[in-house]
């Protein structure tokens, strides 16, 4: 593990346009700028997806199209807070639909506080939290004769090219079986007025999640990286439809990071790429769908627009 994040960081900041990986961002202190960043008012994903799961949970599931009688596995990857998911949940355990619930996360801190409070919350429903990585787990559960329903919401797909998009559907729908669902939550295109505050903010929330990349560098591998150093500063346009953050260099310095030995040098204006977050259209997801075995079979809009629920389809192999 610290092996890879050296290897990353090192291979980052020695490349000609320095970049770090996103995945960095969610330490302890990470997850917690992360809950705080969904509570801003700037930050519109979280409360567009969550109304979509409070209004239309019921069509929804009908879209699912889970057949009475069958015992499914109704799989989240990447544990989140749980707030939308029970929506779900609450509606399927009315209507007496039977399944397990299997959320899936590397961390197990993560995983155990939403298995606890899917056990308070709503104690009847069986919860069997899998640790690990999502691929090697789906490939798993694979065979276990289950229908399945894999939830993969919060726009968590954004955070990838769409390179690495389709290539993530494409060893999704492999490990799923046909006539498997797959719920997509995905943030869509519009216009910069709306997004770049989600990734601006006034309180600097999300400037602190953004340094705090450096920050955990500076904390795992001794690095002396000076934050008040390096300014947050997200771009986005509507024309391409993706934001992305960087950290800009207000000075020319040079950085040591102990554990890897190196020094890097900065100049003054010296950006450092840290996250794409990728906003969609129906058209763009259907391009990234096109190599994969996975066809959207519906689609769940909030009442402004601005975010999407798609119900996928592995469909059949000839
Ligand atoms: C986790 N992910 C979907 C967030 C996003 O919107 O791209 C991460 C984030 N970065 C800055 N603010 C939120």
């Amino acid at each position: 593990m610290l092996e890879q994040f050296i290897r990353e960081v090192d291979a980052g900041l020695s490349a000609v346009q320095k970049h770090l990986p996103s995945k960095y961002f969610y330490d302890a202190r990470g997850d917690a700028l992360f809950s705080k960043i969904m509570a801003m008012p700037e930050y519109y994903l979280t409360r567009a997806e969550l109304e979509i799961f409070t209004e239309q949970a019921e069509a929804i599931i009908t879209a699912l199209d889970f057949h009475a009688g069958d015992y499914f596995d109704l799989i989240e990857l990447g544990a989140g807070d749980g707030l939308k998911t029970k929506k779900l949940l609450q509606v399927l355990m009315h209507h007496q639909y039977q399944f397990d619930f299997i959320p899936i996360d590397i961390s197990a801190n993560v995983l155990d506080i939403l298995a606890q409070s899917v056990m308070t919350d709503l104690p009847e429903v069986v919860v069997k939290p899998r640790q690990g990585d999502y691929m090697a787990i789906l490939a798993s559960l694979k065979n276990d004769h289950h229908p399945k329903a894999v939830l993969f919401l919060g726009s968590n797909m954004g955070n990838m090219s769409d390179t690495q998009a389709s290539k993530f559907l494409q060893e999704l729908g492999e490990n799923l079986n046909p006539g498997d669902s797959v719920l997509l939550g995905v943030d869509l295109i519009k216009s910069a007025d709306i997004v770049l505050p989600a990734y601006n903010d006034a309180q600097h929330i999300t400037r602190d999640f953004n340094l705090n990349l450096l920050r955990r560098i500076n904390r795992e591998l001794e690095g002396d990286f000076d934050l008040a150093g390096f300014a947050h500063a997200p771009e986005y346009t509507e024309e391409e439809g993706i934001a992305r953050s960087f950290l800009v260099s207000q000075h020319a310095q040079t950085v040591t990071i102990g554990k890897i030995g190196k020094q890097y040098h900065f100049s003054k204006g010296e950006r450092i790429f840290t996250e794409v977050s990728r906003k969609y259209s129906r058209e763009i997801l259907e391009e990234i769908l096109a190599p994969t075995d996975l066809r959207i079979v519906a689609e769940f809009n909030d009442s402004q627009h601005y975010f999407a629920d798609f119900v996928l389809r592995r469909e059949m192999r000839d």
